[in-house]
């Protein structure tokens, strides 16, 4: 590659301040050190985590920033050290590490490695030692990834080799969104067949464990959403059954525990809302129900019975889907080119990274359920 070695200068969408419309700018992109790849994002999805960061956590030293943790690209150069990779091998990266030498990584129920940004800049989400600089200022990483930038670097343990022949502009999804609705019903739920399951919230991620629970055999499928329009979809992924809070009088949770005879055997949260969280735990049937809370949010406690636990309900929580990332995202792009999962359904709306504030518009207000950004050319 004519450019290893060499500063680049690209185009990202940089926020500049929390509350604003992304710029698109020019950057600088310092070649990759010890252990680095640098990476040319081909596509992007535009998740939630996205917005909460522009909108809501809005921690003031998480900007200067490039968004963006759901990408996919190609290896354009590589740093010192780095053997697992080669310019030109297709690759998603990961907002989750896998070093395969921590506590966490060694043990097989864990998938939080202690070795990237997420072990200790929760709060911030956006790391100082950063490639980019624009305009003579640093410039943050986003989760450690940042994929609406041309190019962008990244630890070798926060990336994935997938198999070349997959789709980067489709497979970008499974670098946050799919992965973690899928993997929370098949890994952290672990869903069985012919149970029943509820799913609230019909965004990516919750369409997502859809998919998840009918992978994984259940026979019943509620979907919950306060917005109908959600509920086609829904079906396309296995919901058998809809459920709008909006039509009830009573408590969701009452509802769903009448039509499945004393509760579901999962539920799954997927909004990030400490109220739907208590209400999916109160879905589960006693005994062996198990929720599983999906949806981010760190700004509020949850609260909820300890009578539903002690009568056997089970609260959990995932992150990522459980999925270990190095591991479990290559499995995900050969499931999906086996067509054992669905990734094209997903997407709503495709446009170029220059119309990412558009995407964030249609976004916000429910509008779409992934927007595929084009970021380079392949
Ligand atoms: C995120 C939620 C915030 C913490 C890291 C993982 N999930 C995906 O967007
Ligand atoms: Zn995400």
């Amino acid at each position: 590659m004519a450019t290893a070695g060499k500063v680049i200068k690209c185009k990202a969408a940089v926020a500049w301040a929390p509350n604003k419309p992304l710029v698109m700018e020019e950057i600088e992109v310092a070649p990759p050190q010890a252990n680095e790849v640098r990476i040319k994002i081909v596509a992007t999805g535009l998740c939630h985590t996205d917005l909460y960061h522009l909108f809501e956590g809005m921690h003031k030293d998480g900007f200067p920033a490039v968004l963006g943790h759901e990408g996919a690209g190609i290896v354009e150069s590589v740093g010192p050290g780095v053997t697992e990779f080669q310019p030109g091998d297709k690759v998603i990266p990961l907002f989750i590490s896998q070093c395969r030498e921590c506590r966490f990584c060694k043990h097989p129920k864990a998938n939080q490695c202690v070795e990237g940004w997420a072990a200790e800049r929760y709060d911030v989400m956006a790391l100082e030692d950063s490639r980019f600089t624009c305009k003579g200022k640093k410039i943050l990483q986003f989760m450690g990834t940042s994929t609406f930038s041309e190019y962008t670097v990244i630890n070798q343990i926060a990336v994935a080799k997938i198999d070349p022949t997959a789709p980067l502009d489709k497979v970008c999804l499974l670098g946050c969104g799919v992965c973690t609705g899928f993997g929370a019903a098949v890994n952290t739920a672990k869903v069985e067949p012919g149970s029943t399951c509820a799913v609230f919230g019909m965004g990516a991620v919750g369409l997502a464990a859809v998919m998840g629970c009918k992978f994984a055999g259940a026979k019943k499928i509620f979907a919950v959403d306060v917005n109908p329009d959600k509920f086609e979809k829904a079906k396309v992924f296995g919901a058998t059954d809809f459920v709008n809070p909006k039509d009830h009088s009573k408590p969701i949770s009452q509802v769903l525990c009448e039509l499945t005879n004393g509760g579901v055997d999962f539920a799954l949260e997927c909004v990030g809302n400490v109220g739907v969280m208590r209400s999916a735990l109160e879905s589960c049937v006693p005994g062996w129900g198990v929720s599983v809370i999906v949806g981010w949010t760190d700004m509020d406690d949850f609260s909820a019975r300890p009578v539903q636990l002690i009568t056997g309900r089970t609260w959990k929580g995932s992150l990522f889907g459980g999925f270990k990332s190095k591991d479990g995202v290559p499995q995900m792009v050969k499931s999906y080119l086996e067509k054992k999962v669905k990734l094209d359904e997903f997407i709503t709306h495709n446009m170029p990274l220059a119309q990412v504030n558009d995407a964030i518009e249609l976004m916000k207000h429910g509008k779409c359920i992934r927007a595929v950004l084009s970021v380079s050319p392949q």
